[in-house]
């Protein structure tokens, strides 16, 4: 929970946690600035060197991240990761972002 639950997405969501799923569990993530493919390349070269990550998957389109890992992931890691691509995380599927900060 993160205080703001009258305005974010954990109010409905909080029914379909997503559990660990066979092979890894999935996140998805929200990620800005991404226009083409090589945009998705560079990004998912760098998740793909997380400790854990087993598989990302991209949709340009959507900015929306797939992230398959063994265990877990420190939203922080994952943001650094995309920060040295270029890009930012804009939000991490399925939690609600901590506070709302005026970045960018
Ligand atoms: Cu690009």
């Amino acid at each position: 929970m993160c205080g703001n639950e009258t305005a974010c997405a954990c109010a409905t969501t909080t029914a379909t946690a997503p559990a660990a799923e066979p092979g890894g569990t999935q996140t998805v993530y929200q990620v800005a600035g991404m226009t083409c493919g090589g945009c998705a390349a560079r990004v998912s070269k760098q998740l793909a060197e997380v400790p854990g990550v087993q598989d990302v998957g991209i949709d340009v389109a959507t900015g929306a991240v797939t992230v398959t890992s063994s265990a877990t992931l420190d939203d922080r890691v994952v943001a650094a990761a995309v920060a040295e691509a270029g890009y930012q995380l804009e939000a991490s599927g399925g939690r609600c972002r901590p506070n709302q900060t005026a970045a960018s």
